[in-house]
C-alpha cells in the first residue's frame, strides 16, 4: 500500500477534504512508487487562509532579529539533513544528487542571507524640510503569502520566495509543484524543528488550476509569488491585477551563450555543456542557444557533439550518472516535439535527437543531449523555451549580430560571453537585453545573495534572492514626527 502524506494546515498534518490524491513517482524508474499526495481544493486553502492570519499575527509582532534566529536554524538542520533530503529530492526529481545536493546548498545559503538580514531590513531617515520635525521609512510585514513553485528546484527555488517572506513577518501558504511535493513536506518539518511557529507556514498539494487557483484567488491571501510557465504567469497577473494583489512572476527563458572566435574553446566547451544539459536542461537560466561566431563555429560543433554523445545518463541516485531524465511524460514528449519542428523549420539533427536505447531506459523519461544546427533566427526552436537537453545553435558573423540575435526573443533571463577582448565583454554587458549577464560562464548558476530575475516576458519587475527581495515581502511606511509643537504646514511654512 502506497504512504499517503498530508498538507500541513492549522498546525497539523492533515488529510485534503477533497479525500482526493495523485501519485507522486519517480522519473527515473516510473515502476517506483513515492507515495500519494493531497489533490486539494477550495476548502483546504480556505483552511490554511484562516490558519496563517492566525499566525500572521503572532509572527508580525516577533522581532525581526528573533525570525532570523529561527531562519539561522533553518540553515543548521538543512546542513545537517542535506545528504537525506538531497537523495529524496533526487528520486522525486530525477536530477543527479551532486546536483540536488546544490539544491540544498542554495536553500543553505538563503536561510543564512535571511538570518543576517534579520538584523538590518533597513528603512531610511532624511531629513525634514522643516524644522524640529523627523521623517523616516520602515518595513512592515504584508501579511500571508501564496507560493506557488515549480519542479526544477524543489528546494532552492521553494527557499528564494518562503525565507524572505517569513524573515519580513509574513505567514506563507505553499503551493508547491505536484511533481515534487515529498521534498516539500521535509522542508516543513525542518521549519518546524527549527522553531517557526507552526500556524505561520502552511502547505496545500495539489494542481494548479485546483489548489493554485483557489489560493491566488482567496482575498486572504495578500501577496503571490510564482515561478512557472509564462502562460500561467498570465492568467495569475489578470487575477492579481483585478483583486490589486502584490505579485511577483518568475517565467521563461530562452537564454543564448555566445562564444566569440578569441574565446578560450575549451573553456566555451565546458561551459555550453553544464549550461545546456545540466538539470537536463530543465533549468529557467539553461543554455538553449549558442549562437558562435563563424570562425569557430564547426570546431565548436564538433567538440560538443563528441562531449554530448559521451554524456552518461542514468538514475540521478547512481554516482556515476551526469544527465537524469526528464520529470516526466509531457516534458519528455515537448522535447520530441520542439526537436521534430526544428528539423521542420531546416535545422540539423548534429546529435542526440532521441530516447537512449536499452533496457535500463525503458522506466524512466530519458531523452539524449540534443544539439540543432543551421538554426536561423525566427525559427521555433529559436525563440521558444523547450526546458530539456536541447541545444539549437546559431552561426553569426560578429558581436553585433550576436547582440541582436540574443535580444531577438520574448524572454530576457540571463546570458553569456565567452572573449578575450575586455571591449567585447563590456559592450555586452551594457547591451545583452537580459537581468543576468555571465562573462566567461556559462548562463546558469546565480547566487543566492544577488537579484535574480529577467527582463521583457520573463518576469514583471521583481526580483527574487539578494536584497531586493526583502522589498517585494514588506510594506514600506513612512512616519513624520513634528516635535515643533506648533502646526507646520509642509509646503508652505518652509521659509526661516
Ligand atoms: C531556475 O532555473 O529556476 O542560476 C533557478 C541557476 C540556479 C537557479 C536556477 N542557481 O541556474
Amino acid at each position: 500500500m502506497a504512504e499517503r502524506f498530508r498538507n500541513f494546515i492549522a498546525g497539523q498534518w492533515a488529510p485534503p477534504a477533497t479525500d482526493d490524491y495523485f501519485e507522486n513517482r519517480n522519473p527515473a524508474e516510473w515502476t517506483d512508487l513515492i507515495g500519494l499526495f493531497p489533490r486539494s481544493g477550495p476548502e483546504d486553502v480556505r483552511r490554511a487562509v484562516e490558519s496563517a492570519r492566525r499566525g500572521f499575527a503572532e509572527w508580525s509582532r516577533t522581532p525581526a532579529p528573533v525570525r532570523g534566529e529561527v531562519l539561522h536554524r533553518v540553515g543548521d538542520l538543512l546542513v545537517e539533513h542535506k545528504d537525506r533530503i538531497a537523495r529524496a529530492m533526487t528520486r522525486e526529481m530525477g536530477k543527479v544528487v551532486l546536483e540536488t545536493k546544490g539544491d540544498v546548498q542554495e536553500g543553505i545559503d538563503t536561510a543564512y542571507y535571511a538570518h543576517t538580514e534579520g538584523r538590518r531590513l533597513f528603512g531610511r531617515t532624511v531629513p525634514s524640510e522643516l524644522r524640529n520635525k523627523w521623517a523616516m521609512s520602515y518595513r512592515r510585514p504584508i501579511g500571508v503569502a501564496g507560493v506557488i513553485t515549480p519542479f526544477n528546484f524543489p528546494l532552492a527555488v521553494p527557499t528564494w520566495k518562503l525565507f524572505p517572506a517569513l524573515l519580513c513577518g509574513n505567514a506563507v501558504i505553499w503551493k508547491p509543484s505536484e511533481d515534487v511535493p515529498h521534498t516539500a513536506n521535509l522542508l516543513v518539518e525542518v521549519l518546524l524543528e527549527a522553531g517557526l511557529p507552526p500556524e505561520v507556514i502552511q502547505v496545500v498539494h495539489g494542481l494548479g488550476e485546483a489548489a493554485g487557483k483557489a489560493l491566488v484567488e482567496h482575498p486572504g491571501v495578500d501577496v503571490i509569488s510564482f515561478t512557472g510557465s509564462t502562460e500561467t504567469g498570465a492568467i495569475i497577473g489578470a487575477t492579481c491585477g483585478r483583486m490589486h494583489k502584490r505579485l511577483s512572476l518568475e517565467m521563461g527563458g530562452k537564454n543564448a551563450m555566445i562564444v566569440l572566435e578569441d574565446a578560450d574553446l575549451d573553456l566555451a566547451l565546458d561551459g555550453v555543456l553544464w549550461g545546456g544539459f545540466g538539470t537536463t536542461g530543465q533549468r529557467c537560466t539553461a543554455t538553449s542557444r549558442l549562437i558562435v561566431q563563424e570562425r569557430v563555429h564547426d570546431k565548436l560543433v564538433q567538440l560538443i557533439c563528441d562531449r554530448a554523445e559521451r554524456l552518461r545518463l542514468g538514475p540521478g541516485l547512481e554516482p556515476s550518472t551526469e544527465v537524469g531524465p526528464l520529470i516526466n511524460e509531457a516534458a519528455r514528449k515537448k522535447v520530441e516535439y520542439y526537436v521534430g519542428v526544428g528539423q521542420e523549420e531546416g535545422a540539423t539533427l548534429a546529435t542526440g535527437g532521441a530516447k537512449p536505447a536499452g533496457k535500463a531506459f525503458d522506466c524512466g523519461w530519458f531523452y539524449r543531449p540534443t544539439v540543432l544546427t543551421g538554426v536561423k533566427p525566427g525559427m521555433r526552436v529559436e525563440q521558444e523555451e523547450i526546458f530539456g537537453p536541447v541545444l539549437s545553435v546559431i552561426r553569426v558573423g560578429s558581436l553585433d549580430e550576436a547582440i541582436r540575435v540574443n535580444n531577438d526573443v520574448a524572454y530576457g533571463l540571463s546570458s553569456s560571453i565567452y572573449t578575450r577582448n575586455v571591449n567585447a565583454a563590456f559592450r555586452a554587458m551594457q547591451d545583452l537585453d537580459n537581468g543576468i549577464t555571465y562573462v566567461n560562464a556559462p548562463t546558469i548558476g546565480a547566487e543566492a545573495h544577488l537579484p535574480f530575475g529577467g527582463v521583457k516576458q520573463t518576469g514583471n519587475g521583481h526580483r527574487e534572492g539578494g536584497w531586493e527581495v526583502y522589498d517585494f515581502y514588506s510594506e514600506t511606511k513612512v512616519v513624520y514626527v513634528d516635535y515643533s509643537g506648533k502646526l507646520q504646514r509642509a509646503q508652505i511654512d518652509t521659509e526661516g
